[in-house]
């Protein structure tokens, strides 16, 4: 794994609000990555103990649905796999979205896998942050391709910079791409970047940075393992509930601060490295 980052590649990150790091994997772990990536979501969706199925947690309840086939989403794998908890609660990759957000800890939100099918839809686009149930302006993702990842099978696209100008407003995931648009009319000015880059490559991008993906026009699925970051220190929005389970999100009150390493796990702090 590629996890040094230099001061170009941080300096990037804060201006444009991704970073694209290709070939961070290396092949071993690229196949562990892919190989535990398909058993998490084949036991995701089978249901049953392991794969404790709810709508909240994969998106193939109706699987004709224009939803279910802009991507296959099976969320908090780590629950699900004990070696995609390993490979997702690694303190490098804690660290490295950490230094890019410039905060002092961070947390995992959830982890998600994201498979576009084969022909299928593209993702709109939208805000990751606005979803979660804490609002902050330094939250990050990560998007790892697990196979190689070109404008014909749906690689990402970012809106440079509008990380800056955004709000907590969104638009859904839905069948018109550019509704997000609507609510950032200034952002039409921007030209968009597609990031093609090749398996075992990561991008990183800001909670609210404008992103989308184009249709997969190919015949193979194009699979991402992806997570979502939370700085520590974040609090209950008071708004969304997202992945909280139905207790949590009944007893908590807004400012609640986001604590528990049970559901939101601390990967990586600062204080760590000076023990
Ligand atoms: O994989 C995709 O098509 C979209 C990914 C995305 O929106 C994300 O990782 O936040
Ligand atoms: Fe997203």
């Amino acid at each position: 794994m590629k996890n040094e980052l230099s001061a170009e590649q941080i300096a990037f990150y804060r201006e444009n609000g991704y970073l694209a790091i290709e070939n961070f994997l290396a092949p071993d772990e690229l196949a562990r990555w892919s190989r535990v990536t398909d058993e998490a979501v084949s036991l995701r969706l089978s249901g049953g103990k392991e794969g404790s199925i709810s709508h909240t947690l994969n998106n193939q309840a109706d699987p004709d649905a224009f939803y279910a086939n802009v991507f296959t989403q099976c969320l908090k794998l780590i629950e699900v796999h004990p070696e995609m908890r390993e490979l997702i609660c690694d303190a490098r990759l804690g660290k490295l979205a950490a230094t890019l957000a410039g905060v002092d800890g961070m947390r995992i939100w959830h982890d998600q896998a994201l498979y576009k099918p084969p022909f299928g839809n593209p993702t709109g686009w939208h805000l990751d942050n606005p979803y979660w149930s804490f609002f902050n302006r330094d939250s990050l993702s990560l998007w790892v391709a697990l196979d190689d990842a070109t404008l014909g099978n749906g690689c990402m696209w970012y809106i440079p910079g509008s990380h800056k100008t955004a709000t907590f407003q969104n638009s859904g995931i839905g069948q018109n791409i550019g509704d997000l648009f609507k609510i950032y009319p200034q952002w039409r000015e921007i030209d968009p970047v597609a990031v093609p880059v090749p398996a075992g490559s990561a991008v990183f991008h800001n909670g609210l940075l404008a992103h989308g993906a184009g249709a997969n026009m190919t015949n193979r699925p194009r699979r991402a393992m992806t997570c979502g970051y939370m700085p520590d220190g974040s609090v209950f929005n008071g708004v969304n509930k997202n992945i909280l389970p139905d207790d949590v999100f009944e007893a908590l009150k807004p400012g609640d601060v986001f604590n528990d390493d049970a559901l939101t796990p601390l990967i990586w702090h600062k204080s760590w490295e000076q023990k």
